[in-house]
């Protein structure tokens, strides 16, 4: 009998920690994570696999460690006692929009973190493969559609950070013939996306609206485009990058970009609700044709210093060489964070599951 591999997964208790342990668990890994102290549980992604799969002698299917990407002999101390196959780093201070007041930890974290990391499996000689997750918005300001060959010109201290990263992932590969592969990926979300990335917030608050918790949507940006995929696809792309037989870096992402906008509209058909948008800038307002209610509105609050205007990322690199492609696209996406949000929020504000029909007859008689 083959002895499984063992992965250890950085940021297991991320939106992506989380579908990639499920993802490598199916595939008999045995996956080791590591979270960081909170004074709160940042488990809760996880808690249905630590419930069923948990052991605290290292070797059954899922164990995790206290370890943190600041702190080096954590790492040192976590990749020695897990001895992983591969090691897959998600853990990130990943919000672009925080990482304008939270500069500097956002660089120790995310660059700083990625050479504490390759720097211990290199001095301490471990044999495993290394992914990194890099990001679109090393992009910045290059106008689409994007792939591995576009220059990088990132516009965010997040973007930056993410860059030196994807560097560092390189250089060790280059230099030190170590096993180091960066994916490029575009934004993914899902149901157990962070509730202040604008996805998430809009099929959240939207709900909220719905049941008559809130009054609208208050956001910044409305124009900048995003190529949105599903998480739990993305996911499969990582494996797949560390399956190939030579490290490499590829861009991963679904090749359709919509703006915030378009998302907004979507979730708003879902229930029949026809927005449409009056006023100018931030007095502008997006409203329901049929009842005239206001249902999004604009604060400066929320606009960054500097924008990433559009993304579409250009995976054929990944689809030819690692016969990778998404399954999930914009409007099933839509529909599922929505479907979630509306038994999550029901459950804690109604006491029960809101079904996507009860929404639409709730939506029917909001009112200003
Ligand atoms: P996420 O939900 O924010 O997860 C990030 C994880 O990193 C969390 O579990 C977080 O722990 C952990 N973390 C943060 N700082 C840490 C530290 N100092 N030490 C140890 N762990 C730390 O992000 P995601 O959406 O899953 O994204 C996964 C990775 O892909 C990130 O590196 C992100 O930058 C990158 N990425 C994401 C996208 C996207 O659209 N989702 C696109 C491209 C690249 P806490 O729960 O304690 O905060
Ligand atoms: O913003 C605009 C905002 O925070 C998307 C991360 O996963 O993807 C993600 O970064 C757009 C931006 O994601 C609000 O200005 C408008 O133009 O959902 P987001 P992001 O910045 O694209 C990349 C690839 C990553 O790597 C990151 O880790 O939406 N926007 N109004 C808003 N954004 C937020 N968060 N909140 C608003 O109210």
């Amino acid at each position: 009998m083959t002895e499984s591999k063992t992965a250890m997964i950085t940021g297991i208790g991320g939106q992506d920690g989380s579908y990639l342990t499920e993802f490598l668990l199916k595939k008999g890994y045995k996956v080791r994570g590591i979270i960081r102290r909170g004074s709160y549980p940042n488990t809760k992604r996880i808690d249905h696999l630590i419930e069923k799969y948990e052991s605290f002698d290292n070797k059954g299917e899922l164990s995790i460690t206290y370890s943190d990407l600041t702190d080096a002999s954590s790492i040192r101390n976590a990749i020695e006692m897990f001895k992983p196959d591969e090691i897959y780093n998600l853990a990130a201070q990943s919000h672009v929009g925080i990482s304008f007041t939270n500069g500097i930890s956002t660089f120790d974290i995310n660059a700083r973190g990625v050479f504490r990391i390759l720097d211990t499996i290199r001095n301490k000689g471990i044999n495993c493969k290394y992914y990194q997750a890099s990001s679109s918005e090393m992009f910045g300001i290059s106008p689409p559609p994007q792939n591995e060959s576009t220059p990088m010109l990132p516009q965010s201290p997040y973007g930056i950070a993410k860059l030196a990263g994807y560097h560092i992932t390189k250089m060790h590969r280059n230099a030190y013939g170590m096993f180091a592969s960066n994916g490029i990926l575009f934004n993914h979300e899902s149901p157990r996306r962070g509730v202040n990335f604008v996805t998430r917030k809009i099929t959240r608050i939207f709900t909220e609206v719905i049941l008559g918790k809130t009054d609208r949507i208050v956001l910044g940006n409305l124009d900048a485009k995003r190529d949105w995929g599903f998480s739990g696809d993305y996911v499969e792309a990582m494996w797949r990058i560390l399956q190939h037989n030579e490290p490499d870096d590829f861009v991963i992402s679904t090749g359709e970009t919509y703006t915030i906008r378009d998302f907004l509209k979507e979730v708003c058909r879902n229930v029949d609700i026809n927005l449409e948008w009056k006023g100018t800038g931030v007095d502008e307002i997006g409203y329901d044709t049929n009842t005239g209610k206001t249902l999004v509105s604009i604060n400066p609050y929320y606009f960054r210093p500097a924008e990433v205007p559009a993304l579409l990322g250009d995976s054929t690199k990944a689809r030819e060489i690692l016969k990778w492609k998404p399954k999930v696209m914009f409007k099933d996406l839509v529909n599922m964070m929505l479907k979630h949000d509306l038994e999550e929020r029901g459950n804690e504000i109604r006491g029960r599951p809101v079904s996507l029909e009860e929404a639409k007859e709730l939506a029917s008689k909001l009112r200003n």
